[in-house]
């Protein structure tokens, strides 16, 4: 009994969070990864030239489809949330023509910032690549357009449960022993609200269980967050938010019925001390 009321009390975790507008540099993206920083939210960090591109070819793709694992939204990629190694490398590989016809013919901002990272981890002696099996590789990012209708579009989440109990087929399993960075490009933005919330609460296992959400880490009930202090970010197309998917989060109600929310989703992390993977 005492165990589980400690479980239910969400301990609180300081957020350490950084703001500003431009160019996300290595050093920052590094910072996350190795926990010095919680949240990193650049404005203006890509051009609305491409963010135009990138909404337009996702609304018209004809790889475009409904989510049906439980979590409301529209994709293009692929997701590796409740799926075994097979079955996500296998969409993986089948919807990586629809990815890149995200960006038509200019350039992946999402790529460049993965091929920067690359080389910098390189010359530390790190090695970046994409989590890969014998069914295929992984896509560089996904295109994500969050439905929930209510106070979040998309429910309070962590995205490392579904790390840790990724099965022993998957490589990147052992990332979630290490800070899952969670790293999201903006290219369209609700008129109002689609704000990603993040809370000072990093669960675990016990903190999961308790909630019963141990393999999914998705939703966290209202009543759960309520004493947890939260931060939220105001976001605009040609942003960028990078975050430590271990801590709590999730995206606020839209209104507006003009443009709809886009992001571009990727994850990453330390598999080990010379190795990170990519994954989405
Ligand atoms: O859309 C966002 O801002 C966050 C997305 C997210 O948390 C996820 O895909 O796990
Ligand atoms: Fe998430």
């Amino acid at each position: 009994m005492a165990t589980n009321q400690v479980a239910q009390t969400p301990a609180i975790s300081p957020l350490t969070i950084k703001e500003r507008t431009g160019s996300i540099s290595t050093a920052e993206i590094i910072s996350i990864l190795k926990g010095e920083i919680t949240a990193l939210h650049i404005s203006q960090a890509f051009s609305t030239e491409v963010a135009q591109e990138i909404t337009t070819n996702f609304v018209g793709s004809s790889g475009l489809k409904e989510r049906k694992d439980g979590v409301p939204g529209q994709y293009v990629g692929a997701s590796h949330y409740r799926k075994d190694a097979a079955t996500y490398f296998k969409e993986a590989e089948n919807a990586r023509p629809h990815v890149d016809a995200l960006f038509g013919n200019l350039v992946d901002p999402v790529r460049a910032l993965f091929d920067a990272l690359k080389r910098e981890l390189h010359k530390q002696g790190v090695e970046l690549r994409l989590a890969c099996s014998e069914h295929g590789k992984a896509n560089v990012c996904r295109g994500l357009s969050w439905s929930g209708s209510g106070t979040y579009s998309l429910d309070p989440h962590d995205d490392v449960a579904q790390v840790l109990r990724a099965g022993n087929d998957y490589e990147l399993s052992s990332v979630a022993h290490n800070t899952v960075a969670a790293l999201n490009f903006y290219p369209s933005m609700s008129e109002e609200g689609g704000n990603l919330r993040l809370w000072s609460h990093k669960p675990t296992v016990a903190d999961r269980k308790s909630q019963g959400v141990e393999t999914t880490g998705y939703p966290y009930l209202a009543a759960y967050l309520a004493a947890v202090p939260c931060r939220e970010f105001q976001l605009k197309a040609g942003d960028i938010a990078l975050i430590d998917g271990g801590f709590v989060h999730g995206v606020t109600g839209q209104s507006g019925n003009g443009r709809r929310r886009l992001v571009l989703n990727s994850f990453f992390g330390f598999a080990r001390p010379d190795l990170v993977l990519w994954w989405t």
